[in-house]
Order: structure tokens, then C-alpha cells, then sequence
């Protein structure tokens, strides 16, 4: 058991030099983070077993989104706000997590949780990601868990 957690520690240690550039790294092409008192609309998002309910969200250039994301299914799902190159980034992000093996919850969780744009949801949790829109343009949610987004994990923001 204990060299489990260190191996898991190790996988943390590595990561965190990685994430720690990463955010600061930050600079969104496509709005903002924001608080969620700031929100004027929220948007329940409900995570199904490879699918989101719903699919498609259409939002006002500059608005100020609050969204709800429940995980209704049986395993942990991530929710990322972006263009197809965010999402695409994220993705290999999550895929070089996966092949060191271990908990991907527990990795996410020592990473010092979620990139301003995602949050990981586990199973039967609910999460929030309150975010300012830019310019009008198309983007994407989705998940990026290994498979997911493959298999239709995905959806898509109008910004108009
Ligand atoms: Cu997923």
C-alpha cells in the first residue's frame, strides 16, 4: 500500500512542474473565467455514460454563464470549455495521465485541480464553471477522459 502512494506521489511531483508553467501559461483566446455571482444565466449540464444533455448551448458574445454540471452516470467525467485546439491539447494531457496509470481522481486532484476552463466531475457529483464569453465564434465542451470524446463525449457553445 505505501509503495503504491508513492508511486502515486511520484506521478503528482512530475506533473506539478508541468501544471505549475500551464497556469500561468493561461491566456483564453475565447473569454474568461469568472465568479459565479457574476452569472445572469445558468446552464444545467447533465454527464450521461458518454454523452452530454444537453449537446448544445447558444450564448451571447460577452455573456457571463454559470454552468451546472452534474455527473449522472457511473464514472468520473471532465467538462473543458474550448476551441478544437484546447479541447485536442487537453486530451493528450489526459491521455499521457492514463498511460502512467494509477487513479485519474486522485491525479487530477494532486495536479492542484482543474485548469480555469474544466472541472472534473465524478461519479454522482456536481460541479460549477462560471465563465465569461469573448467574441462571437464556435466552440466546444467536452470530455477528455480516454475514449470519451471519441465515443461522443461532446458538445458544442454557439457564442453569437
Ligand atoms: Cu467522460
Amino acid at each position: 500500500m505505501r509503495m503504491i502512494k508513492m508511486a502515486v506521489l511520484g506521478v503528482a511531483i512530475a506533473f506539478s512542474g508541468t501544471t505549475l508553467v500551464h497556469a500561468h501559461d493561461h491566456a483564453f483566446s475565447f473569454g474568461m473565467p469568472s465568479d459565479s455571482g457574476k452569472a445572469a444565466r445558468i446552464v444545467k449540464i447533465a454527464m450521461l455514460d458518454l454523452s452530454f444533455q444537453p449537446a448544445s448551448v447558444t450564448v451571447k458574445a460577452g455573456e457571463t454563464v454559470r454552468f451546472v454540471v452534474t455527473n449522472t452516470s457511473s464514472v468520473d467525467h471532465d467538462f473543458t470549455l474550448g476551441d478544437a485546439k484546447v479541447q485536442a491539447d487537453h486530451r493528450a494531457e489526459m491521455a499521457e495521465m492514463a498511460k502512467m496509470g494509477g487513479d485519474m481522481a486522485a491525479m487530477h486532484a494532486s495536479m492542484g485541480g482543474d485548469d480555469p476552463n474544466a472541472v472534473f466531475v465524478k461519479a454522482g457529483e456536481t460541479k460549477e464553471l462560471t465563465w465569461t464569453f469573448g467574441k462571437a465564434m464556435h466552440l466546444e465542451f467536452a470530455c477528455n477522459i480516454p475514449g470519451h470524446y471519441e465515443a461522443g463525449m461532446r458538445g458544442t457553445i454557439t457564442v453569437r
